[in-house]
């Protein structure tokens, strides 16, 4: 890099990050509570001189856990020579003359490459609401991904979480236990799921290590990138009763398996969604004690389509509504009016808070790609984790490692043809786009208000943002790619 030379351009590599040290997403979210709702070893890269020498402390583990594991990962892969951390890039150009990308940093660093790959995800640009007064509120306001480094004392103090999606619901567990006054804010239930933690003894991973392989090959089998899969039944295939045993037993196991693993027709029928939000309704009432948040958190009437937004997995979420200094805000039927100097004044009272944390998401760009990874337009760059790929669907590890097997299979063509410059072509995003709708308006997502529709940004296109065909059919899209030499490309 910085050298024109073709064969130096080709032969090295340079990862640049904002961050000062590894972790990405886990680098950033570093709110009390954050932890993977994938297990182990599934969240874990497959290369053996890994896995043999790392052991986990949690089933999911934390934040801080998996910052540990991917700096361990940087060290095997002997990454930190190779990385220029603190460098933010505010500028990339792609020169046609060289078929060079020639990039900027705002701190005033320059690279030339051949290759522009980017692995900022989808969660990098953060949404918060533009609600009149915010910056007149004299306490605290955080957005979880920049929970700050040194640790706030929230012991005792008046806190508010608005949102309750992943990260609302991982801080509403841990703040309402430190917090004097806990008020969470929702505007849409989450469908949440018992997470099943284990804390793991003596090295026991909950799988023998000889067992790995086979697991990790087995990701690719999997709709979600686990090892587990619909269950090949119909919902109503069963009798009553059967269908109840089924449901205990996906509920036993924790995870995302009431989900992911369910009937195949779960996220497909109406009837079949509605039988299996009934199933979660009947555990989930009994834990919360006033009816009226019992009513809000869990209603009676379905609230919408089960799985058709991002269920979160949780671990006493329902039972901190039964404590006495913690309090449930249904801004559907109050909305939040304006942030005052205080606090939050909603339709039915001001609240007075030391601290909000505006669990409010991020904005997850969308529109058109070639496999969720390419776009016309822009030559020799690649993104991973991005729209219209499973991604938010997929356990990352295993679509983390499909994607860079193919960027790798891109890089490895070129070579061996000779050809400097490859550009996804305008009728294979076209017809990626209607592999992304066929599968999206198939099922009973669209129908849902949700960041996988990029509903939750006032305004945006009402689109499916990511690709619900599942990692087996997403893993064939790419190998079939591969083997036909990249032919949906124009290369030079
Ligand atoms: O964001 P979200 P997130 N007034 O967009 C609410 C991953 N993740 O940061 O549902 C009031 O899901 C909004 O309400 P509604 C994971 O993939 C993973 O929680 O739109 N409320 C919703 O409740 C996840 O999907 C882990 O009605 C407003 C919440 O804010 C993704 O990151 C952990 C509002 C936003 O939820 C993003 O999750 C954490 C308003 N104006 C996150 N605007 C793992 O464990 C928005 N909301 C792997």
């Amino acid at each position: 890099m910085g050298s024109t030379s073709d064969d130096d351009i080709l032969d090295a590599l340079i990862l640049v990050d904002s961050a000062t040290n590894f972790g990405g997403v886990w680098y950033w979210n570093r709110y009390p509570g954050a932890r993977v709702d994938s297990t182990v070893p599934h969240y874990e890269f497959s290369d053996p001189a890994l896995w043999k020498d790392w052991s986990w402390k949690q089933r999911f583990p934390g934040s801080q856990e998996l910052r540990e594991y991917f700096a361990f990962v940087a060290d095997k892969w002997d990454l930190r020579k190779d990385t220029e951390f603190n460098t933010f890039i505010s500028q990339a150009i792609f020169d046609e003359r060289d078929n060079l990308w020639h990039i900027s940093s705002s701190c005033g660093k320059k690279f030339v490459a051949r290759y522009f790959l980017l692995n900022t995800g989808f969660s990098a640009k953060r949404h918060i609401p533009n609600w009149k007064g915010i910056d007149k509120f004299r306490g605290t306001w955080i957005h979880p991904s920049y929970w700050p480094k040194e640790e706030p004392d929230l012991k005792g103090k008046k806190v508010a979480v608005i949102g309750t999606g992943s990260t609302g619901v991982q801080l509403a567990q841990e703040l309402s236990q430190v917090a004097g006054e806990f008020v969470l804010f929702q505007r849409t239930p989450n469908l949440a799921l018992p997470m099943g933690q284990i804390n793991f003894k003596d090295g026991d991973q909950g799988i023998p290590r000889k067992d790995y392989p086979d697991l990790f090959n087995g990701r690719r089998d999997s709709y979600g990138g686990f090892n587990f899969n619909f269950t090949p039944r119909s919902t109503f295939d069963d009798s009553p009763e059967k269908r109840k045993e089924t449901y205990e037993e996906l509920w036993k196991h924790g995870d995302f398996h009431f989900w992911l693993a369910s009937y195949q027709d779960m996220m497909f029928t109406k009837e079949a969604n509605k039988e299996a939000y009934d199933f979660w309704k009947s555990k989930v009432r009994p834990r919360i004690h006033d009816p009226r948040l019992r009513d809000i958190l869990a209603p009676e009437i379905q609230p919408h389509g089960f799985g058709c937004k991002r269920i979160s997995l949780e671990n006493g979420f329902y039972e901190i509504f039964n404590q006495p200094n913690t309090s449930l805000v249904d801004v559907k039927s109050t909305p939040i009016v304006e942030v005052t100097e205080r606090g939050i004044k909603t339709t039915e009272k001001e609240w007075e808070f030391d601290y909000v944390v505006c669990a409010t998401g991020f904005d997850a760009d969308g529109t058109k790609t070639y496999l969720g990874m390419a776009v016309s337009g822009f030559p020799n760059m690649f993104f991973t984790y991005g729209p219209q790929a499973p991604t938010a669907l997929c356990n990352g590890p295993t679509c983390a490692e499909y994607q860079g097997d193919f960027v790798i299979g891109v890089m490895e063509h070129m070579r061996k043809t000779g050809k400097r410059r490859i550009e996804a072509g305008a009728d294979a995003e076209q017809l990626w786009g209607n592999d992304i709708r066929k599968f999206a308006y198939s099922s009973l997502l669209p129908e849902t208000d949700s960041w996988y529709m990029g509903t939750n940004i006032p305004g945006k296109v009402r689109e499916p943002l990511v690709y619900f065909g599942g990692v087996p059919n997403y893993y064939k899209s790419l190998d079939t790619c591969l083997k036909g030499d990249f032919a949906e490309f124009q290369q030079s």
